[in-house]
């Protein structure tokens, strides 16, 4: 007989190991960093384990069920599903405290529960022991020390979730509020007697009491005279605590989980560590910025050097496998096979591949050190001038990766005018495949200071075109409030799985396009369809914008990716030396134009289902016009200048 499947679901305050659990039990690729806000959407993943099939969910980290927004109501709207036969809460041992107050709101819902008491090697790096055995005896429901990182503790883990599983334990109720709260909750309780609930009486009177929207507004629809009770019990306590009921409740929760935190942990000698005075200087508001130009100077250069150093061996290997190929196939159709089916991938395999792998473990150092969460806060007062918080400026540092999973990262801002804005800001940012294009072509061929020069360009225009979008959408922009991860040392695991999991993205899903591109354009070339189409784009490509014609055409194509406008170029002009078929000047115009001027098909798809048809179209338009007239005045200043 076959068992049925337990579905699971991972719940706890944003950075605390979810996502790690998750791709340790199901061996996906969720995104994992060292910042508070990364799973925006709800994941799902199966693990056969004992016999058993088990469904995993990863949810978006959240801090209570009261109080959430955006990606926070995703996780309270599983939770009270109850879809879930067993909820496995992790909680960063490092800091019970302010885990434990979503623990205990979880346990009024009395579910299945048990908790994975995580990071417990970083603290106790901070001097901080945990013990499960006495966390469980105060909270009533099993609890696993892991380290989750190191795939510590996930067995015993999924014993205890299918032990949970196979009985009737639900969570008791071990949490007791002060009696002029409980005997409200009692009154509220029996005042809800008779109605049919979907969760136990004593949570719904505690969320009513804590006037939950939600449940306020289907409770009263049921029941009308429930708002005169509750609105009586409220002012009772309001009364008696000088404080109104929300805030009576939520402090009186946050003492015990003080109390439960400072009886299951206990101080232990810390390691020393370097890094913990690092913060002094990264976050000095003069020293912090000099560092953080350093760091991120030095990254890019990083990044390109490898790049290039990689760029240039791959180069010479297909060089040589050129000329064998030509001695061993000579002829006019031999000399169009290469043309038309194996340029493609010798340009995407010499002028992106080396790029992308040296930034992909670049912003992955940067994101898992903690440093980027630095960033933000040091920015702060900076992205208040364009009109969201620093915690805007992830979403900013991410898309240096790929704009999609930036623009899906606003969700983390408070309203929706700062998360237009956001996704606004970050569909400029210039990408990994715009990057390519900057170093493989600007800084390799006319000087890395010039690559420089574009991303100082490309994040003045950035600011001036955000501000005004912020002039002109009204609103305050509010406060940051962000969580600060502790440094951490990067897991040589998590790094290479995430550049692995993206440059695998590459190969699947660019180098079909690259080689169906090509094809497709060298055919048409053979039947002169290029000549048409790049007289008609001639006014504004090779007049305004002072390029060669095709590269009218293989803007069209970087619509579709922006690294392909570079890797067609190349392979349109049948050669990887740019030098050879582009001067300086028209290098510069090219980046810049590729840079800005319209973000990438699954870019706009993205904005679309954040924001919407009108707003996408009005981004892309902006963009496009913004790219076309400043690439046409770049072009005209260059020589001023004497670069031509
Ligand atoms: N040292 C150590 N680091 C851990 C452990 N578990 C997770 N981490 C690190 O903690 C950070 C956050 O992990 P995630 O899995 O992304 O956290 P999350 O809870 O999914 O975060 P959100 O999706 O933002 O809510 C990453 O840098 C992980 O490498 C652990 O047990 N030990
Ligand atoms: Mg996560």
């Amino acid at each position: 007989m076959t068992e049925a499947t337990i579905r699971v679901a991972l719940v706890g305050n944003a950075n605390v190991g979810k996502s790690v659990v998750f791709n340790a039990l199901t061996g996906l690729h969720q995104h994992v960093s060292n910042w508070p806000g990364k799973t925006i959407e709800r994941a799902e993943g199966t693990l056969h384990y004992r016999g058993r099939t088990i469904d995993i969910i990863d949810l978006p980290g959240t801090y209570s069920l009261t109080q959430y927004s955006g990606e926070e109501s995703v996780t309270r709207e599983y939770i009270e599903s109850k879809e879930a036969d067993v909820l496995v809460n992790v909680i960063d041992a490092g800091a019970m405290e302010r885990n434990l107050y979503l623990t205990l709101q979880l346990l009024e819902m009395r579910p299945k529960m048990v908790v994975a008491l995580n990071q417990v090697d970083m603290a106790e790096s901070r001097g901080i022991r945990a013990s499960p055995g006495r966390l469980s005896t105060a909270i009533g429901v099993p609890v696993v020390a892991t380290v989750a990182t190191s795939e510590i503790g996930l067995t015993t883990l999924m014993d205890e979730v299918i032990r949970r599983s196979g009985t009737d334990a639900n969570a008791p109720t071990v949490i007791k509020y002060s009696t002029g709260i409980e005997t409200r909750i009692c009154e509220l309780e029996s005042a809800l007697s008779g109605l049919e609930l979907d969760h136990p009486l004593r949570y719904v009177a505690i969320r009513l009491l804590e006037e939950d929207q939600k449940t306020s507004a289907k409770l009263y629809a049921m029941r009308p005279t429930l708002r005169t009770t509750v609105d009586r019990l409220r002012k009772e306590i309001e009364e008696r605590y000088t404080q109104d009921a929300t805030t009576v409740l939520a402090s009186e929760r946050y003492a015990i989980a003080a109390r439960v935190a400072s009886m299951a942990t206990e101080p232990c000698t810390p390691k020393r560590s370097l890094l913990q005075h690092f913060d002094r200087v990264a976050l000095n508001p003069i020293l912090g910025y000099l560092l953080m130009l350093v760091l991120l100077g030095g990254m890019f250069y990083g990044v390109f050097q490898l790049g290039h150093i990689l760029s240039g061996l791959i180069d010479d290997g297909f060089s040589a496998l050129r000329s064998s190929y030509d001695a061993a196939f000579p002829g006019e159709l031999s000399a169009f096979i290469w043309s038309a089916l194996i340029e493609g991938v010798v340009a995407g395999v010499t002028v992106a591949l080396p790029y992308i792998l040296p930034m992909y473990i670049a912003l992955s150092l940067l994101e898992d050190t903690g440093y980027l969460a630095r960033i933000a806060f040091l920015m702060d007062s900076v992205m208040h001038k364009i009109g969201f918080h620093g915690k805007g400026f992830i979403p900013l540092i991410v898309g240096f990766g790929c704009n999609v999973p930036a623009c899906m990262g606003c969700r983390v801002l408070e309203t929706q005018r700062e998360r237009l804005i956001c996704g606004f800001a970050a569909s400029l940012v210039p990408c990994t495949a715009r990057s390519i294009v900057i170093l493989g072509l600007v800084a390799a061929y006319v000087g890395f200071h010039w690559a420089v020069i574009l991303y100082v360009l490309d994040f003045i225009i950035l600011f001036v075109l955000t501000r005004g979008a912020f002039r002109l959408l009204p609103g305050e922009p509010k406060g940051l409030i962000m969580d600060m991860p502790c440094y951490r040392r990067p897991s040589p695991s998590t790094v290479g799985k995430k550049a692995w999991t993206n440059i695998r993205e590459f190969v699947y899903v660019a180098f079909p396009i690259i080689i169906a591109g090509n094809l497709l354009l060298q055919l048409s070339s053979a039947v002169g369809l290029l000549d048409v189409v790049g007289l008609y784009m001639s006014p504004v490509i090779v007049f305004w914008l002072g390029l060669p014609t095709v590269a009218g055409i293989v803007l069209l194509f970087g619509v579709l990716r922006k690294e392909l406008t570079l890797i067609m170029l190349a392979a349109l002009l049948g050669t990887t030396n740019f030098a050879l078929v582009l001067t300086p000047g028209q290098m510069i115009v090219f980046a810049f134009v590729v840079m800005l001027y319209v973000p990438c098909l699954a870019t706009i798809a993205t904005l679309v289902k954040e924001f919407g048809y009108r707003r996408a179209a009005q981004i892309t338009v902006v963009e496009v016009i913004t790219a076309v007239v400043l690439g046409g005045v770049l072009l005209r200043l260059l020589p001023l200048i004497g670069i031509y």
